[in-house]
């Protein structure tokens, strides 16, 4: 056998491009994202810098429009959405269950084709015109009012629809029928069974927002009264089945974030997870039970009261998951071998950035506090803690932790954990002043404010220098490490799956031989006493 591997088997731009490989395509979505990334990032440096200050001093109103909009569809649909099911997903997937690819390898390629025609299409109308709607296209204003680039964004974001839609079918599949000889539902890695719930929601939701969006366009240009009430249609409508994908998809945005932790959490405590099949049967309790609470998004758009008290109760109910998983990350914490490598860094600030956001859900499922809240920006800091605490910490952390196979190198744990700790001071910085900006009343999507709220503005916006920069050093040591770093041994961290037990980086198809399944998972405490080699 040579020791080739996946990288160097072939170097041609032909042999990334019309791979068929998982690794390869998980590759060339990590670089797509990597510069969606930094467009929405720009996006929202801009947005802080203008509310450094009560005037307009940067941009006008309209511009600021165009600006949030920007950063909110990107982000969404062209970063977290995509983030961790398809790049850390798509690579570790088939080594965590030993098998050679994914189901549909072609069909695998087809998506990451399909999400960038999607990606450009929107780029294009944010750069030709700019999109004033705000990511949610609420009508009537994106029906009657706003530019027509409005539709061609909305285009962008239904194909790419079709991409998350494919890369959901080929991982369900896959994870029904590719398991290794042994690898029982209840021998699976918590991390693939939080990502089998998100291509449930994947599958089931995505076509909700396709025929959203088709319906916009069709009442835009031919008016037929679908959201218009002067000829009979209903804008609550559009409101309702917006939600109805969207919410969901904030679990989307999570559910994989959770998936990694339970990994991080068990390999830096030396220890199984706490409650295996509770954790496990909780992604599927959150998917099943997060498509009954979209309305409240709705409580205060005139939905009957009735409505609005079972979507509260709703709300309620699809928390308990959630906090049985924190509760579970704790009890594997308790009386751990902890280790506080830079991808352990990442999960505990997770652990509690996700718990703060989940709380402040929380007081958002109670009606009172809802109608003072909403469209504050209390509403923004929650679903930041949510989804840039949650989802793109836990992105962080498991691309560090999963890092030395991809690359089979080594980084600087140094640089790794410094930025870990700026991260997490960074983003503190930047968000929880949004809580009390929120709580006093200042509403969001707007550039200008009262002089009393510069305070809290300002700490937000020094805050987001912070992460600003802390967010671009990986690209520096990740990337020096590519090149540069220390050879990485098959199994760096001394860990149980399947995936540290091929060389890294993976030889083309993964494994020698095909591996069999005898133990559980996460069993630290048998053969895989030691520490993690990497320190
Ligand atoms: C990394 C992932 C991020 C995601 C997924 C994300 C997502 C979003 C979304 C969906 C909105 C809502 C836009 C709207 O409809 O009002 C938003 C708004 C906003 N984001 Fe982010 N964001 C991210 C990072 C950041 C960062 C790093 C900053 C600041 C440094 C930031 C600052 C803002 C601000 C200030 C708004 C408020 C706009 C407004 O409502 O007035 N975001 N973000
Ligand atoms: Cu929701």
């Amino acid at each position: 056998m040579s020791d080739k591997n996946y990288l160097t088997t072939d170097y041609t731009l032909r042999s990334w491009f019309l791979t068929t490989d998982h690794k390869r395509i998980a590759i060339l979505y990590f670089a797509s994202l990597i510069f969606f990334f930094f467009i929405g990032g720009a996006a929202a440096t801009a947005i802080r810098i203008e509310l450094a200050t009560p005037q307009a001093d940067l941009v006008s109103s309209d511009v600021y429009n165009r600006l949030f909009t920007m950063h909110g569809i990107i982000m969404v649909w062209f970063f977290l959405i995509p983030s961790i099911p398809n790049t850390l997903g798509n690579f570790v997937v088939p080594l965590m269950i030993g098998a050679r690819d994914l189901a549909f390898p072609r069909l695998n390629l087809m998506s990451w084709y399909i999400f960038m025609l999607g990606g450009c299409i929107t780029l294009f109308a944010i750069l030709a015109g700019g999109v004033d709607t705000g990511w949610t296209f609420y009508t009537p204003f994106s029906t009657l009012y706003s530019n027509s680039y409005v539709i061609v964004a909305a285009a962008g974001v239904f194909i790419a629809g079709f991409s998350s839609i494919l890369t959901g079918l080929n991982f369900i599949v896959t994870i029904h029928r590719l398991r290794a000889p042994g690898l029982t539902w209840y021998r699976l890695p918590l991390f693939l069974w939080s990502l089998y719930a998100t291509s449930v929601i994947l599958v089931l939701a995505t076509p909700v927002l396709a025929i959203t969006l088709l319906l916009m366009a069709t009442e835009r240009f031919f008016g037929v009264g679908i959201f218009d009430p002067r000829i009979g249609g209903d804008p609550l409508l559009f409101q309702h089945l917006f939600w109805f994908y969207s919410h969901p998809a904030v679990y989307i945005m999570i559910l994989p974030g959770m998936g990694v932790i339970n990994e991080l959490v068990s390999c830096f405590s030396r220890k199984e997870v706490f409650g295996y099949k509770f954790v496990a049967w909780c992604s599927v309790a959150i998917a099943a039970v997060g498509f009954l609470v979209w309305g409240h998004h709705m409580f205060v758009s005139g939905q009957s009261l009735v409505a609005s008290l079972v979507f509260s109760f709703m709300s309620f109910i699809v928390a308990v998951p959630s906090a049985i998983k924190v509760f579970n990350w704790t009890a594997t914490l308790h009386k751990g071998s902890i280790h506080f490598d830079a991808p352990m860094l990442y999960a505990l600030a997770f652990i509690g950035l996700f718990t703060i956001g989940g709380l402040t859900g929380l007081f958002l499922a109670c009606l009172a506090f809802d109608v003072h809240a909403t469209d504050t920006y209390f509403v923004v800091a929650h679903f930041h803690y949510i989804m840039v605490g949650g989802m793109v910490t836990a992105y962080f952390g498991g691309l560090h932790y999963w890092w030395p196979k991809i690359t089979g190198r080594l980084y600087s744990e140094y640089w790794a954990r410094t930025a870990a700790v700026l991260i997490f001071f960074g983003f503190n910085l930047t968000f929880f002043p949004q809580f009390i900006l929120g709580a006093e009343g200042m509403p969001r999507r707007y550039h200008v404010y009262p002089p009393e709220f510069q305070v809290w503005n300002v700490l937000s916006s020094g805050g987001a220098a912070i992460l600003a920069v802390a967010y671009l050093m990986p690209l520096f040591y990740l990337g020096y490490s590519a090149f540069h770093g220390r050879r990485a041994p098959a199994n760096p961290w001394n860990a149980p799956g399947l995936e540290w037990q091929t060389s890294s980086p993976p030889p083309e198809f993964n494994f020698a031989s095909q591996p069999v399944v005898t133990r559980a998972p996460y069993q630290y405490n048998e053969h895989f006493q030691a520490e993690p080699q990497n320190a």
